[in-house]
């Protein structure tokens, strides 16, 4: 049992200069947990509501004033002074106090700031590592996920400049965070490199520390990507994969796929993203149809799989019920699992449970928006996650996670 005494919230911000919420939560053992919220550009239309002040006076709208009165004011009003037994009685309490389906009166963003602080607070009092007591809400196994790192950028997260959103890079024979992070530093460096050469730019990175030079089309981010990974001395596919998250809804529009200049029909779209993996070395393809295409998500399904994971963020939003209707329709296989996205730990969870009975591989990801808060890396540790999708190796609200799995694998022992 876990009396909360109070908890309160204040905005602060995230890696974009935007604002989010950092909330507290204190039992009444004296026990403090404190988590920061994330935060998307790129987002589904599915997703739990983020809560903005919409004051054009202050942050051009963004302000999270209004989500951080919420916690401070009603939540702590209906929480303080009460026992949880879990995780779970407290979830549910949040998600009855808001009444909504997308959690659009009290806020996505207030009410995980409370979830995760919460959680922090019951580790805490329970003497356990994070990641300990996330697999004790999921009863998982703690394992580290495998890293998918961040090369390239384009789409929102850098001025579309090209129409797919990232090219990431996997080191499939790593046995260590430690040696994986080692040989994408060496990719990432050549890639920097290469960047000077051919487009004479010094190293300006986008949303999540990837390289966003003006490449022509998105088949000559994939070519760049693998010159990167020979020119750092490593073998494609065998040595360095490459993963993309196309996120297929963000150039989707009257029924086309509008990819650097072409407008593509969901078959050629579909033709295309084979083609892509026929020729570059691609295990992931992440979004490759719109959010609402799930005819063409099908088509996918039936062309790619067995070859590379079909991952849904935006079609899923880490929502058991999308997910449910993707397992029964064919139209996935992974999940890409980000908290904010359904705006409680608990359902969350539902998400990974169900992702994970029906044979499915989980990415557990960060957002564009992030904070130098690092519970993600315990999350992905703690629920087993396959992979952990963060971002690039340069910018500290990236790396952070990064430095605490390296943590998590030097000083709890942990490994893939
Ligand atoms: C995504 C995420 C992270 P955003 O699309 O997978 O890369 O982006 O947080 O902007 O939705
Ligand atoms: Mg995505």
């Amino acid at each position: 049992m876990s009396r909360i005494k109070s908890v309160s919230a204040i905005e602060i911000l995230d890696s974009r200069g935007r604002p989010t919420l950092l909330a507290n939560c204190e039992l009444s053992d004296g026990k403090l947990g404190r988590a920061s919220v994330p935060s998307g550009a790129s987002t589904g239309s599915a997703e739990a509501l983020e809560l903005r002040d919409r004051d054009p006076a202050r942050y051009a709208g963004l302000g999270c004033l209004k989500a951080a009165e919420n916690v401070s004011q009603e939540i702590n009003r209906a929480i303080a002074g009460r026992d949880f037994a879990s995780q779970e009685a407290l979830d549910r309490c949040l998600i009855d106090l808001d009444g909504t389906d997308n959690k659009s009166r009290l806020g996505a963003n207030a009410i995980l700031s409370v979830s995760m602080a919460f959680a922090r607070a019951q580790a805490a009092q329970r003497g356990l590592e994070l990641h300990r007591h996330f697999a004790d809400i999921a009863g998982t196994v703690p394992r580290l996920p495998k890293p998918m790192i961040n090369l390239y950028s384009g789409g929102l997260h850098a001025g579309r400049q090209v129409a797919i959103q990232d090219v990431q890079v996997v080191v499939p024979g790593a046995s260590t965070i430690q040696e994986t992070l080692t040989i994408v530093s060496d990719v990432f460096r050549a890639a920097a490199k290469k960047l000077h050469e051919n487009y004479n730019m010094r190293l300006l990175t986008a949303d999540e520390g990837g390289l966003a030079p003006p490449f022509a089309s998105s088949q000559e981010m994939f070519l760049e990507a693998v010159r990167a990974i020979e020119a750092a001395g490593y073998k494609p596919f065998d040595e360095v994969a490459l993963t993309v998250d196309v996120a297929a809804s963000h150039f989707f529009e009257d029924g086309f796929y509008h990819l650097d200049g072409e407008r593509l029909d969901r078959m050629s779209m579909v033709n295309r993203i084979d083609e892509w993996r026929r020729e570059f070395p691609i295990v992931s393809v992440e979004d490759g149809m719109d959010e609402a295409d799930w005819d063409g998500w099908s088509a996918l399904y039936e062309r790619l799989r067995g070859t590379a994971m079909i991952l849904g963020d935006d079609l899923l939003c880490t929502n058991p019920l999308r997910i449910r209707r993707a397992i029964d329709e064919k139209a996935a296989d992974s999940l890409l699992l980000k908290v904010n996205q359904i705006g409680t730990l608990t359902e969350a969870a539902q998400a990974l449970e169900l992702a994970s009975a029906a044979g499915w591989k989980v990415v557990v990801s960060a957002r564009s928006g992030e904070t130098e808060d690092d519970w993600l890396a315990d999350l992905a540790v703690g629920w087993a996650g396959d992979y952990i999708k963060v971002g690039s190796i340069t910018q500290s609200e990236r790396l952070a996670k990064y430095n605490r799995l390296l943590q998590l694998e030097h000083y709890e022992g942990l490994g893939f």
